[in-house]
């Protein structure tokens, strides 16, 4: 059994020197900046503000471990696809996702969060492409799935699981202000930590 409760915020990594090797099983939270990830952490953890959410988009840079009750980590990936960042930034950003990518983890799975109000971004396809080219075990948040009405909310669902990149893969529509796929996600996760 995990205890969800007994979590706590380990540390932050703003370079690839600060990565350090993976003594437990990982989970991996991915997406643009502002879909919701801290919020979605801070959901499936049951807190308010363990990983601070409504950052200036792009604001969150490194790479935050969550330790949960000793059996495994949260991990908070920065947000990629912010616009008005600097070339230097995200040069910066890409070579610390590689290494993140490229050092030796743990990652039982990765959440790969996706905006439902808008659907894929560009760089979003990109990541599913290198999720699925490096063969990780993945399922998609549909994160902000409050925002939308009944019919467009499962209009933006069809289409996402309907995406080729997508086959076979498991889409949970995801809301802070709902617990139906916090619930999924946690059965996911635990099913993976096993
Ligand atoms: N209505 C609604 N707002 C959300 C939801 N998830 C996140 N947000 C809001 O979206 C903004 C960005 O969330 P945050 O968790 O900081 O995104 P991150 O940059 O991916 O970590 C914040 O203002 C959150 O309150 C959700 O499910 N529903
Ligand atoms: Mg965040």
């Amino acid at each position: 059994m995990i205890n969800w409760q007994n979590a706590s915020f380990e540390t932050s990594c703003g370079a690839p020197s600060q990565l350090f090797a993976s003594d437990l099983p990982e989970i991996a939270f991915s997406g643009k900046s502002n879909v919701g990830k801290s919020s979605l952490i801070n959901k499936l953890l049951n807190r308010k503000a363990l990983a601070k959410t409504g950052a200036e988009p792009g604001k969150t840079r490194t790479v935050n471990f969550f330790n949960i009750d000793s059996q495994l980590r949260f991990v908070d990936l920065p947000g990629y696809g912010y616009a008005k960042v600097s070339k230097e930034i995200k040069d910066k950003w890409m070579r610390l996702m590689d290494a993140f990518w490229s050092s030796e983890r743990d990652t039982r799975l990765v959440i790969q969060l996706i905006d439902l109000r808008n659907g894929p971004s560009a760089d979003d396809i990109m990541m599913l492409d290198f999720l699925n080219h490096y063969g990780y075990e993945y399922v998609v948040a549909a994160t902000k799935a409050d925002k939308l009405s009944k019919s467009q909310r499962a209009e933006n669902a069809e289409k996402l699981r309907a995406l080729k990149q997508l086959e076979g893969k498991t889409v949970i529509e995801f809301s802070t202000r709902e617990d139906a796929g916090k619930t999924a996600l946690l059965e996911l996760i635990t099913e993976r930590v096993k």
